[in-house]
């Protein structure tokens, strides 16, 4: 292996800009925030850093509906703190990934105020269909509840939206449109940005014949008409050849909808994307009514969604490992036990992040083990598709106290409550009241407490992402699973230059007897418990053993 592409050995810190550091106390996370940081990230020992959206938002959908490509956000600073941001990363060696969202834009961007008034080019940059105010043009519902199409009485007609209704779809069909998203990437390429973290890429050709939907399952529904379309590869293929490939930029596509099966059709070495973000694993407890209709998982399950991936991955492509991010709960809570063991769980999750195959992914805060927040009323929730999923609730006659147990299990408020530095008040977050109120178990779970803590979350995450670095078997190896069956155990090999490495995960609050397979490790390189049982895995234990072959 000479030089691999740089993504390929990184591991990547996620920022959400809102809820990790205010700089000027107006209780919201900003630009300089995050140079504030900079030195902390640094010691994470992670490679690179992927921001959400930065640029100009209604903040209709968390910055996810840009009204302007070209321009900050400018409650998150100004260019020239995006310029120092991006040269202080530099400056330590950290890469710069941002999330362009080109599947939609905001209703308040010009293209599309233009479009409605029905001016040219700007009319075919979305998507607008004849009607009546009452019956929309088919039956797609919308991620965010309710129709996928709204009536605009202005214009006289729909547009699609699969998100929110300030959020119309951008018809990728339209070449002329295309090529403005082209000079949208080209504008941060040349600012020097590494990479592109391609918001619903599987979205930009969806079925354009607009039939109606044929299942009431709502992730099929994605699957079959909204991502996946007839000219998605042909669309990735041309932002390759007229953006990417004239650049050192790694491109990492966010695939809700894309399979195991068809992956690698949009991974191809020339012509396709270079990462994936799939969905196996953050489906698996979500029924036929999505997010807000959960439904029972099994360890089974979860270990069969990485032993497909990985199957697919080890062929072509290279996939990414993520357990948590800011459009799910934290992953100590959705995966592990955040009360009697929040800080084994933790550590034992950072294990299985950092010892799969493909890039890492950690979410800020999981670092640390930052849990789930819990939403005493619905009004506080801060999140459209939270807001969204009451109305259609409240509507079905589901009572408030039963929607806020799937919003605190399922929300993405959980994954938003500001980053909790230090046992001051606001978490040190800010000298302001924060946009969001921070969690109440702030003055146990911090970074500086941690800091000073060898026996931490935070600690061990460092220690385990050096490990992984020191083990490249951990990056280029094969994977091998082991206890398939087994509910609460999951083990894997991995294999590559004569070295092989076992992990062993306890996902329960139970102890479990080690797999058979240990007796062949001579070498316990790391758990995340003070000392080593021989025969037994302690509750929520990890363990990665090692031999040379
Ligand atoms: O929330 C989801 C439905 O369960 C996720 O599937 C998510 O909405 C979907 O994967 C797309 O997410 C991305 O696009 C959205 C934005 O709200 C998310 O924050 C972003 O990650 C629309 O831009
Ligand atoms: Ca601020």
């Amino acid at each position: 292996m000479n030089n691999p592409a740089w993504w390929k050995e990184a591991v990547v810190y996620q920022i959400y800009p809102r809820s990790f550091k205010d700089s000027n106390a107006d209780g919201i996370g900003d630009l300089r925030g995050i140079i504030e940081k900079l030195d902390y990230i640094q010691s994470l020992g992670v490679d690179a850093v992927w921001l959400n959206p930065i640029f100009k938002s209604p903040n209709d959908d968390g910055g996810y509906d840009i009204s302007d490509y070209y321009a900050l956000q400018p409650e998150f600073g100004t260019m020239a703190d995006f310029d120092e941001l991006l040269a202080g990363l530099h400056q330590r060696k950290l890469k710069l990934i941002i999330d362009l969202v080109l599947n939609h834009s905001s209703d308040e961007h010009e293209w599309f105020q233009l479009s409605r008034q029905g001016k040219k080019p700007y009319t075919d940059f979305y998507f607008w269909k004849p009607g009546t105010p009452d019956a929309p043009p088919n039956n797609w519902p919308s991620f965010f509840g309710g129709s996928a199409w709204q009536w605009d009485a202005g214009a006289g007609k729909y547009y699609l939206h699969l998100f929110s209704k300030k959020q119309p779809d951008l018809n990728w069909e339209t070449p002329a449109l295309r090529q403005e998203l082209y000079k949208v990437m080209r504008y941060w390429l040349d600012k020097g940005v590494d990479g592109l973290r391609l918001d619903v890429i599987s979205a930009i050709s969806k079925r354009t014949d607009f039939p109606n939907t044929d299942t009431d399952d709502f992730n099929e529904t994605i699957r079959k008409y909204y991502a996946n379309g007839p000219r998605l590869r042909e669309f990735i293929a041309e932002a390759r050849t007229e953006v990417w490939n004239n650049y050192d930029v790694m491109t990492v596509g966010e695939g809700p909808g894309i399979t195991p099966q068809n992956a690698l059709e949009f991974l191809h070495p020339q012509q396709g994307l270079n990462m994936l973000f799939h969905f196996g694993h953050m489906f698996i407890d979500q029924g036929p009514g999505g997010r807000f209709d959960p439904i029972p998982w099994t360890m089974k399950e979860f270990k069969q969604v990485f032993e497909t991936w990985n199957a697919t991955f080890q062929q072509a492509g290279w996939g990414s490992v993520f357990l948590g991010n800011h459009d799910f709960p934290r992953m100590v809570s959705r995966w592990g036990n955040d009360t009697l063991y929040r800080q084994e769980s933790s550590k034992l999750l950072c294990t299985l992040l950092l010892t799969m195959p493909g890039t890492p992914f950690i979410y800020m805060g999981d670092e640390i083990g930052m849990t789930n927040t819990t939403l005493t009323s619905m009004a506080a929730s801060l999140d459209v598709e939270t807001q969204n999923g009451w109305v259609q609730a409240r509507a079905n006659g589901i009572p408030e106290a039963e929607f806020l147990k799937y919003a605190n299990y399922a929300g993405r408020d959980n994954a938003r409550t500001p980053v909790q530095w230090t046992a001051d008040s606001h978490a040190g977050f800010s000298t302001a009241r924060p946009w969001m109120p921070v969690n109440a178990n702030y003055a146990q779970v911090n970074v500086a407490q941690q800091q000073a803590d060898p026996q931490s979350t935070l600690t061990y995450f460092k220690n385990i992402t050096q490990l992984r670095k020191r083990h490249r078997v951990l990056t280029h190896g094969s994977y091998k699973s082991i206890e398939t069956t087994h509910q609460q155990l999951f083990a894997y090999e991995r294999e590559w230059q004569q070295e092989k490495l076992l992990v062993v995960l306890n996902f329960s609050d139970q102890v479990v007897n080690l797999p058979d397979e240990v007796s062949a490790y001579p070498v316990c390189l790391i758990t995340n418990y003070p000392a080593v049982n021989p025969g037994l895995l302690q509750p929520w234990e990890a363990r990665i053993y090692t031999y040379k072959v």
